[in-house]
């Protein structure tokens, strides 16, 4: 007998032949992932999936984001995991538009924030094992392919000010290391390939104020929507 899986069919769960171009948008905190989705959500073939931040600030009551910058040692492992949870509910979301767009990955999550933390002394041996096995279990098995990434490269200097100034209250004792190191994390991981990369990459710097970056978004339609508008 089959199981009835409530959500997801088989179809979807396994790997199988892509239906969809999904693309992956990557890049340190306050890069400006959410403008560019912004951006791309008006095009009528393009369905934009965001990371769901909102549910990691009220799961069933508790601010999980918050008690993991103000004590990462107890709670960073319990984020992640929700944050991997989470993510892999945008990676297996059935989408109807041919481009689906989704704010950060399952990967970036396990090579550049989880990577940080453990090696800053934030999870536990334990933890980065536990955590490492279900993201090797949910890798090999379920359907999490990607085609493109677009990497919004930016210099942590400037991220620090933005963050400052959007005033997100749980970042706003993010130290200016703790960018910098997540930084080096992203371009270890998507320019200098330390570790594995699901698809290529198109690097866009965004240092340049919003009507520039405006500017640039457009001149990258083609690629980051594979030619299919
Ligand atoms: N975060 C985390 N671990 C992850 C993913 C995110 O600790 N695996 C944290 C970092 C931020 C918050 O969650 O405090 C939101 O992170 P993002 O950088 O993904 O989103 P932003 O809203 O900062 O994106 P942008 O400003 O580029 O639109």
């Amino acid at each position: 007998t089959r199981i009835e899986l409530p959500k997801y069919s088989l179809e979807m769960l396994e790997k199988g032949p892509k239906a969809k171009f999904t693309v992956c948008v990557e890049g340190n905190i306050g890069s400006g992932k959410s403008t560019l989705l912004e951006h791309f959500s008006k095009f009528d073939d393009v369905e934009v999936l965001q990371e769901p931040v909102e549910k990691w600030r009220d799961v069933r009551g508790c601010n999980l984001l918050d008690l993991m910058y103000k004590d990462p040692c107890r709670w960073a492992h319990t984020f992640q995991a929700y944050v991997q949870m989470t993510m892999l509910e945008l990676h297996l979301q059935s989408t109807q538009a041919p481009v689906k767009l989704i704010e950060r990955s399952l990967y970036s999550a396990r090579y550049c924030f989880v990577e940080n933390l453990y090696k800053g002394g934030k999870m536990s041996s334990a933890e980065y094992s536990v955590y490492c096995e279900w993201y090797k279990m949910i890798t090999q098995h379920l359907n999490v392919n990607i085609d493109l990434i677009v990497y919004l490269k930016t210099d942590p200097k400037k991220l620090y000010k933005r963050i400052k100034e959007r005033s997100r209250s749980e970042e706003q004792a993010i130290p200016f290391q703790y960018l910098e190191a997540l930084h080096n994390l992203h371009e270890g991981w998507l320019t200098e390939k330390k570790y594995p990369l699901p698809a290529p990459v198109l690097v866009l710097d965004a240092n340049d104020n919003l009507s520039t970056m405006y500017k640039k978004f457009e001149e990258h339609t083609s690629d980051i929507l594979c030619q299919k508008l």
